[in-house]
Protein backbone atom coordinates (compact mmCIF):
# COMPACT_ATOMS: atom_id res chain seq x y z
CA UNK A 1 0.00 0.00 0.00
CA UNK A 2 2.91 2.14 -0.33
CA UNK A 3 4.82 3.01 -3.61
CA UNK A 4 8.52 3.14 -3.69
CA UNK A 5 10.19 5.86 -3.75
CA UNK A 6 7.73 8.20 -2.50
CA UNK A 7 7.32 10.51 0.65
CA UNK A 8 9.83 9.87 3.37
CA UNK A 9 9.09 11.63 6.61
CA UNK A 10 12.56 12.14 8.78
CA UNK A 11 12.35 12.02 12.66
CA UNK A 12 15.78 12.87 13.77
CA UNK A 13 16.26 12.47 17.49
CA UNK A 14 19.09 13.86 18.95
CA UNK A 15 18.22 12.27 22.68
CA UNK A 16 20.24 10.01 25.11
CA UNK A 17 18.08 9.76 28.10
CA UNK A 18 17.65 6.72 27.69
CA UNK A 19 21.34 5.36 28.80
CA UNK A 20 23.90 6.55 30.66
CA UNK A 21 26.63 7.34 27.86
CA UNK A 22 26.62 11.18 26.49
CA UNK A 23 27.18 11.63 22.02
CA UNK A 24 24.39 9.13 21.08
CA UNK A 25 22.56 12.38 20.60
CA UNK A 26 24.91 13.45 17.88
CA UNK A 27 23.90 10.33 15.88
CA UNK A 28 21.71 11.92 13.81
CA UNK A 29 23.67 14.67 12.59
CA UNK A 30 26.54 12.39 11.96
CA UNK A 31 24.40 10.39 9.60
CA UNK A 32 23.06 13.51 7.84
CA UNK A 33 26.58 14.96 7.67
CA UNK A 34 27.96 11.75 6.18
CA UNK A 35 25.02 12.27 3.40
CA UNK A 36 22.74 9.71 3.99
CA UNK A 37 19.71 12.22 3.32
CA UNK A 38 20.95 13.41 0.50
CA UNK A 39 21.74 9.58 -1.13
CA UNK A 40 17.66 9.19 -0.18
CA UNK A 41 16.61 11.97 -1.92
CA UNK A 42 19.05 12.13 -5.16
CA UNK A 43 20.00 8.59 -5.55
CA UNK A 44 16.74 6.39 -4.20
CA UNK A 45 14.55 9.55 -5.13
CA UNK A 46 12.39 10.05 -1.81
CA UNK A 47 10.09 13.22 -1.50
CA UNK A 48 12.05 14.23 1.99
CA UNK A 49 9.56 15.64 4.90
CA UNK A 50 10.71 16.85 8.25
CA UNK A 51 14.06 16.53 7.59
CA UNK A 52 15.03 20.27 8.17
CA UNK A 53 15.45 19.83 12.06
CA UNK A 54 17.37 17.51 14.67
CA UNK A 55 15.10 17.62 17.43
CA UNK A 56 17.20 18.11 20.88
CA UNK A 57 13.33 18.00 23.38
CA UNK A 58 15.52 20.32 25.67
CA UNK A 59 12.06 21.94 26.76
CA UNK A 60 10.78 18.16 28.01
CA UNK A 61 13.82 17.57 30.02
CA UNK A 62 13.44 18.81 33.67
CA UNK A 63 16.29 19.74 35.76
CA UNK A 64 15.35 17.47 38.30
CA UNK A 65 14.70 14.07 37.30
CA UNK A 66 14.98 11.26 39.84
CA UNK A 67 14.04 7.50 39.50
CA UNK A 68 10.86 6.36 39.01
CA UNK A 69 10.22 2.37 39.41
CA UNK A 70 14.19 2.74 39.57
CA UNK A 71 13.88 3.56 35.80
CA UNK A 72 16.68 6.46 35.43
CA UNK A 73 15.53 9.97 33.52
CA UNK A 74 12.03 8.61 33.76
CA UNK A 75 9.97 11.94 33.08
CA UNK A 76 12.41 13.40 30.37
CA UNK A 77 11.81 9.84 28.19
CA UNK A 78 8.46 9.55 28.84
CA UNK A 79 7.87 13.27 27.78
CA UNK A 80 9.96 12.89 24.79
CA UNK A 81 8.87 9.49 23.33
CA UNK A 82 5.37 10.98 23.40
CA UNK A 83 6.18 13.63 21.14
CA UNK A 84 8.28 11.85 19.52
CA UNK A 85 5.02 9.24 18.96
CA UNK A 86 3.03 11.95 17.87
CA UNK A 87 5.79 13.24 15.13
CA UNK A 88 6.04 9.68 13.77
CA UNK A 89 2.27 9.61 13.79
CA UNK A 90 2.05 12.73 11.40
CA UNK A 91 4.17 11.55 9.24
CA UNK A 92 2.39 8.02 9.16
CA UNK A 93 -1.48 9.69 8.54
CA UNK A 94 -0.56 11.30 5.59
CA UNK A 95 1.04 7.60 4.02
CA UNK A 96 4.73 8.57 4.24
CA UNK A 97 7.43 6.11 5.37
CA UNK A 98 8.79 7.52 8.46
CA UNK A 99 12.47 7.02 8.82
CA UNK A 100 13.59 7.57 12.55
CA UNK A 101 17.62 8.21 13.35
CA UNK A 102 18.31 7.93 17.09
CA UNK A 103 19.35 8.67 19.81
CA UNK A 104 19.03 5.65 22.17
CA UNK A 105 16.40 3.04 21.48
CA UNK A 106 14.63 4.64 24.34
CA UNK A 107 12.66 6.44 21.29
CA UNK A 108 11.09 3.50 19.68
CA UNK A 109 8.61 3.77 22.83
CA UNK A 110 7.56 6.65 20.55
CA UNK A 111 8.01 5.41 16.90
CA UNK A 112 6.53 2.53 17.09
CA UNK A 113 3.59 3.86 19.30
CA UNK A 114 2.77 6.23 16.75
CA UNK A 115 2.77 3.79 13.72
CA UNK A 116 0.79 1.20 15.96
CA UNK A 117 -2.07 4.45 16.13
CA UNK A 118 -1.32 5.39 12.52
CA UNK A 119 -1.75 1.61 11.03
CA UNK A 120 -4.93 0.69 13.15
CA UNK A 121 -6.65 4.25 11.75
CA UNK A 122 -5.58 3.30 8.32
CA UNK A 123 -6.76 0.02 8.15
CA UNK A 124 -9.94 1.37 10.64
CA UNK A 125 -8.83 -1.78 13.58
CA UNK A 126 -8.39 -4.60 10.85
CA UNK A 127 -4.76 -4.58 10.81
CA UNK A 128 -2.13 -4.10 13.32
CA UNK A 129 1.53 -3.27 12.46
CA UNK A 130 4.35 -5.96 13.12
CA UNK A 131 7.65 -5.24 14.52
CA UNK A 132 11.07 -6.47 13.60
CA UNK A 133 13.58 -6.20 16.42
CA UNK A 134 17.46 -6.30 15.13
CA UNK A 135 19.61 -5.95 18.04
CA UNK A 136 22.15 -7.97 20.18
CA UNK A 137 19.99 -6.91 23.08
CA UNK A 138 16.12 -7.97 23.68
CA UNK A 139 15.46 -4.39 24.96
CA UNK A 140 12.39 -5.86 27.33
CA UNK A 141 13.46 -5.54 30.52
CA UNK A 142 10.50 -4.32 33.27
CA UNK A 143 11.28 -1.50 35.31
CA UNK A 144 11.35 -4.34 38.04
CA UNK A 145 13.46 -6.84 36.05
CA UNK A 146 16.35 -4.12 34.99
CA UNK A 147 19.47 -4.71 36.26
CA UNK A 148 20.57 -0.82 35.13
CA UNK A 149 17.38 1.26 35.67
CA UNK A 150 18.12 2.26 31.85
CA UNK A 151 14.85 2.39 30.00
CA UNK A 152 16.49 1.64 26.48
CA UNK A 153 16.39 -1.84 27.90
CA UNK A 154 12.95 -1.82 28.57
CA UNK A 155 10.54 -0.33 25.10
CA UNK A 156 9.62 -3.64 24.52
CA UNK A 157 7.82 -3.92 27.93
CA UNK A 158 5.94 -1.05 27.52
CA UNK A 159 5.26 -1.36 24.07
CA UNK A 160 3.59 -4.14 24.41
CA UNK A 161 1.61 -3.39 28.03
CA UNK A 162 4.27 -6.37 29.92
CA UNK A 163 5.07 -3.38 31.79
CA UNK A 164 2.73 -0.41 32.61
CA UNK A 165 2.32 2.76 34.48
CA UNK A 166 -0.91 4.83 35.31
CA UNK A 167 0.75 7.89 35.61
CA UNK A 168 1.06 10.29 32.48
CA UNK A 169 4.25 11.67 33.20
CA UNK A 170 5.72 8.02 33.45
CA UNK A 171 4.64 6.20 30.40
CA UNK A 172 0.88 6.25 31.38
CA UNK A 173 -0.07 8.41 28.38
CA UNK A 174 0.44 4.85 26.24
CA UNK A 175 -2.76 3.37 25.09
CA UNK A 176 -4.20 0.60 23.85
CA UNK A 177 -3.87 2.64 20.35
CA UNK A 178 -0.22 3.10 20.88
CA UNK A 179 0.48 -0.96 21.67
CA UNK A 180 1.86 -3.47 19.56
CA UNK A 181 0.82 -7.14 20.18
CA UNK A 182 3.33 -9.55 21.70
CA UNK A 183 2.62 -12.01 18.86
CA UNK A 184 3.45 -9.44 16.07
CA UNK A 185 7.28 -8.76 17.44
CA UNK A 186 10.35 -10.79 16.08
CA UNK A 187 13.77 -10.32 16.88
CA UNK A 188 16.79 -11.13 14.67
CA UNK A 189 20.43 -10.83 16.08
CA UNK A 190 20.06 -11.41 20.06
CA UNK A 191 23.19 -12.88 21.98
CA UNK A 192 23.24 -10.85 25.44
CA UNK A 193 19.89 -11.12 26.94
CA UNK A 194 19.52 -10.61 30.53
CA UNK A 195 18.56 -13.49 32.85
CA UNK A 196 14.87 -11.38 33.56
CA UNK A 197 14.01 -11.15 30.11
CA UNK A 198 14.84 -14.62 28.64
CA UNK A 199 12.20 -15.54 31.17
CA UNK A 200 10.35 -12.79 30.01
CA UNK A 201 10.43 -13.85 26.50
CA UNK A 202 10.14 -17.82 27.17
CA UNK A 203 6.98 -17.45 29.44
CA UNK A 204 5.21 -14.99 26.40
CA UNK A 205 6.17 -17.56 23.66
CA UNK A 206 7.97 -14.33 22.09
CA UNK A 207 9.52 -15.11 18.70
CA UNK A 208 13.24 -14.89 18.64
CA UNK A 209 15.96 -15.60 16.55
CA UNK A 210 19.17 -15.40 18.16
CA UNK A 211 22.85 -15.44 16.48
CA UNK A 212 22.68 -19.10 17.00
CA UNK A 213 19.84 -19.59 14.72
CA UNK A 214 21.52 -17.72 12.12
CA UNK A 215 24.63 -19.87 12.39
CA UNK A 216 22.35 -22.94 12.13
CA UNK A 217 20.40 -21.88 9.40
CA UNK A 218 21.53 -19.04 7.75
CA UNK A 219 20.45 -15.55 7.26
CA UNK A 220 18.14 -16.29 4.63
CA UNK A 221 16.12 -19.18 6.17
CA UNK A 222 15.97 -16.77 9.44
CA UNK A 223 14.43 -13.78 7.09
CA UNK A 224 12.00 -16.28 5.24
CA UNK A 225 10.87 -18.05 9.30
CA UNK A 226 10.76 -14.17 10.54
CA UNK A 227 8.50 -12.82 7.63
CA UNK A 228 6.00 -16.05 7.57
CA UNK A 229 5.81 -15.47 11.43
CA UNK A 230 4.49 -11.71 10.58
CA UNK A 231 2.86 -13.18 7.53
CA UNK A 232 1.78 -11.40 4.27
CA UNK A 233 0.07 -7.76 4.02
CA UNK A 234 0.75 -6.83 7.52
CA UNK A 235 2.54 -3.37 7.81
CA UNK A 236 6.30 -4.12 9.00
CA UNK A 237 7.79 -1.68 11.45
CA UNK A 238 11.88 -2.22 11.45
CA UNK A 239 13.73 -1.00 14.58
CA UNK A 240 17.87 -1.41 13.81
CA UNK A 241 19.95 -1.30 16.91
CA UNK A 242 23.13 -0.62 15.22
CA UNK A 243 24.53 -2.81 18.12
CA UNK A 244 23.53 -5.79 15.97
CA UNK A 245 25.88 -5.41 13.86
CA UNK A 246 29.55 -6.97 15.36
CA UNK A 247 31.43 -4.37 16.57
CA UNK A 248 34.10 -5.33 13.78
CA UNK A 249 31.62 -3.30 11.85
CA UNK A 250 29.96 -0.81 14.33
CA UNK A 251 32.42 0.06 17.35
CA UNK A 252 30.72 3.33 18.28
CA UNK A 253 27.69 2.03 20.07
CA UNK A 254 27.05 2.32 23.99
CA UNK A 255 26.83 -1.59 24.56
CA UNK A 256 28.73 -3.27 21.95
CA UNK A 257 28.22 -7.59 22.00
CA UNK A 258 30.92 -9.30 19.91
CA UNK A 259 29.66 -11.60 17.72
CA UNK A 260 27.08 -10.19 15.93
CA UNK A 261 25.81 -9.88 12.45
CA UNK A 262 28.12 -9.04 9.88
CA UNK A 263 27.45 -5.50 8.04
CA UNK A 264 26.12 -7.86 4.67
CA UNK A 265 23.80 -10.17 7.10
CA UNK A 266 22.31 -6.52 8.50
CA UNK A 267 22.13 -5.74 4.86
CA UNK A 268 20.15 -8.61 3.81
CA UNK A 269 17.50 -7.99 6.82
CA UNK A 270 16.56 -4.71 5.60
CA UNK A 271 16.66 -5.43 1.71
CA UNK A 272 14.46 -8.31 2.54
CA UNK A 273 12.16 -6.27 4.91
CA UNK A 274 12.15 -3.81 2.04
CA UNK A 275 11.29 -6.39 -0.28
CA UNK A 276 8.04 -7.27 0.96
CA UNK A 277 6.32 -3.89 0.16
CA UNK A 278 5.22 -3.84 3.66
CA UNK A 279 7.50 -1.31 5.25
CA UNK A 280 5.99 1.51 7.14
CA UNK A 281 8.90 2.55 9.25
CA UNK A 282 12.30 2.24 10.03
CA UNK A 283 14.46 3.37 13.24
CA UNK A 284 18.18 3.36 12.85
CA UNK A 285 19.38 3.93 16.42
CA UNK A 286 22.41 3.84 19.19
CA UNK A 287 24.99 5.32 16.54
CA UNK A 288 27.36 7.39 19.11
CA UNK A 289 30.21 9.23 17.03
CA UNK A 290 31.87 9.86 20.26
CA UNK A 291 32.78 5.96 21.20
CA UNK A 292 34.84 3.71 20.11
CA UNK A 293 38.11 2.37 20.20
CA UNK A 294 40.45 3.81 16.93
CA UNK A 295 40.15 6.75 15.20
CA UNK A 296 37.70 5.04 12.44
CA UNK A 297 35.39 4.02 14.71
CA UNK A 298 32.67 6.71 14.54
CA UNK A 299 32.99 6.88 10.55
CA UNK A 300 33.01 3.42 9.85
CA UNK A 301 30.05 3.15 12.65
CA UNK A 302 27.81 5.65 10.52
CA UNK A 303 28.92 4.10 7.22
CA UNK A 304 27.08 1.00 8.16
CA UNK A 305 24.19 2.73 9.70
CA UNK A 306 23.82 4.32 6.41
CA UNK A 307 24.57 1.13 4.58
CA UNK A 308 21.24 -0.78 6.53
CA UNK A 309 19.12 2.40 5.84
CA UNK A 310 19.46 2.69 1.99
CA UNK A 311 19.19 -0.89 1.89
CA UNK A 312 15.67 -0.77 3.94
CA UNK A 313 14.78 1.98 1.77
CA UNK A 314 15.48 -0.38 -1.72
CA UNK A 315 19.02 0.76 -2.98
CA UNK A 316 20.58 -2.00 -3.42
CA UNK A 317 17.62 -4.34 -5.29
CA UNK A 318 17.45 -4.27 -9.21
N1 LIG B 1 20.06 -1.31 23.86
N2 LIG B 1 19.84 -5.48 28.91
C1 LIG B 1 20.68 -4.35 29.27
C2 LIG B 1 19.88 -3.36 30.12
O1 LIG B 1 20.49 -2.41 30.61
O2 LIG B 1 18.69 -3.56 30.30
C3 LIG B 1 21.24 -3.67 28.00
C4 LIG B 1 20.22 -2.92 27.20
C5 LIG B 1 20.78 -2.40 25.91
C6 LIG B 1 19.75 -1.60 25.20
O3 LIG B 1 21.15 -1.65 23.38
O4 LIG B 1 19.23 -0.66 23.13
MN1 LIG C 1 6.97 5.19 0.04
MN1 LIG D 1 18.35 -1.82 21.45
MN1 LIG E 1 21.27 -3.23 21.69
Amino acid sequence: FLSHPGDLGVVAVGFSGGQGKAGVDAGPEALIESGLLDQLRDDLGYNLHGHDAVHQYADLVPRHDPPHRGMKNPRAVSAVTRRIAEQVYSHAREGRLVLTLGGDHSIAIGTIAGTAKAVRERFAGRKEVAVIWVDAHADINTPETSGSGNIHGMPVSFLTGLARDSDDGFFGWIADEHRISIHKIVYIGLRDVDAGEKRILRENGIKAFSMFDIDRYGIGRVMDLALAHIGADTPIHLSFDVDALDPMWAPSTGTPVRGGLTLREGDFICEMVHQTGSLVAVDLVEVNPRLGPAVDAAHDTVRAGCSLVRCALGETLL
